[in-house]
């Protein structure tokens, strides 16, 4: 008799954001520290309870090839605060001058724009002490390898890359291959950096690691597709965001480019590459076929 094991993807999501969340209450400066009005703008908006989708990541990348949580944490939690740092910025008044973000008013309201953008600063520097930290549990020159591969996925080429042609495209008419470029460098560069950085500091071999840089790139970019759905059928309750702005904005999106239905089939489309890419794993890569899923599948 075969017994079928399911994967309960809910605890596994549950267990490990409670494991990063318990790490980034200690690696973030307390609010006792000087200046204190900094660090508790740093510490209300990254712990306010987002789905830490991208340290998940970086765990399941590293639990693919035999590593674990532990030893990859530093960088785990490096990347949410490079993603916090995002949000911040991505809500101020000179971009998307939004309100509310994972259920809250966002930084600059709650803090004032001087301090949300100074928050912003001191997480992205944070991040690259923290994986400076994780020389303590992974070698060096892997160390070095990512701090290369997140400062990159951050920067130009990457998710401020992204960003400036989305800001720039705002309002116009975009071709399909603009709207791919926004997707990959603003959205999917840091979710497959947060993978591969996970696989190369638990010691993964080359095409381990390349496989796992495809699966990366391919939820990425399902994940921002997903975004722009919520943002047009959305519940802002389960969002913690408001929805209906990226057409207010005439922001460059799937749904405004293809329509709803043909923006949830390329999704799922891609979902289906992602999981392919993984055959060369085993059981160890349950959790990221699941967490592919479970991105096009979320509602907030
Ligand atoms: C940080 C180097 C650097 C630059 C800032 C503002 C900016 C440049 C980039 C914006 C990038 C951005 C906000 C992309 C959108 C990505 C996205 C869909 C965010 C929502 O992510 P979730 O759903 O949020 O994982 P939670 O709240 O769950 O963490």
């Amino acid at each position: 008799m075969s017994a079928t094991v399911t994967f309960d993807l809910n605890r596994y999501l549950q267990e490990r954001a409670r494991f990063i969340d318990d790490a980034l209450e200690r690696y973030l400066p307390s609010e006792q520290e000087r200046p204190q009005l900094l660090h508790r703008a740093m510490r209300y908006s990254t712990l306010s309870g987002g789905k830490r989708l991208r340290p998940i990541l970086v765990i399941a990348g590293a639990e693919a090839v035999g590593g674990t949580a532990e030893a990859v944490l530093p960088t785990a939690c490096a990347i949410e605060l490079i993603h916090t740092f995002s949000l911040i910025h991505d809500d101020l008044p000179a971009i998307d001058n939004d309100t509310l973000r994972r259920g809250r008013p966002t930084c600059h309201v709650q803090f004032g724009e001087a301090v949300a953008i100074l928050a912003g600063d001191a997480l992205f520097a944070g991040a690259f002490e923290l994986i400076a930290l994780n020389a303590d549990t992974a070698p060096s020159e892997r160390v070095v390898q990512v701090l290369h591969l997140i400062a990159e996925a951050s920067g130009t080429r990457g998710m401020v890359g992204g960003q400036m042609v989305d800001i720039l495209s705002e309002g116009k008419a975009v071709d399909a291959e603009t709207l791919e470029y926004i997707h990959l460098h603003k959205t999917a560069a840091l979710i497959r950096a947060s993978v591969v950085a996970g696989a190369l500091l638990a010691g993964g071999s080359c095409w381990q690691v390349e496989a796992l840089g495809t699966y990366g790139t391919k939820v990425g970019l399902a994940f921002q597709i997903a975004d722009d759905l919520l943002n047009v059928t959305g519940d802002p309750s389960k969002t913690g965001k408001a929805v209906g702005t990226d057409a207010a904005r005439g922001k460059a999106t799937y749904p405004a480019l293809f329509g709803v239905e043909a923006s949830q089939k390329r999704a799922q489309q891609l979902i289906q590459e992602a999981i392919a890419a993984l055959h060369v794993f085993g059981e160890q890569a349950e959790p990221l076929r699941a967490i592919a899923h479970f991105i096009v599948e979320r509602e907030g």
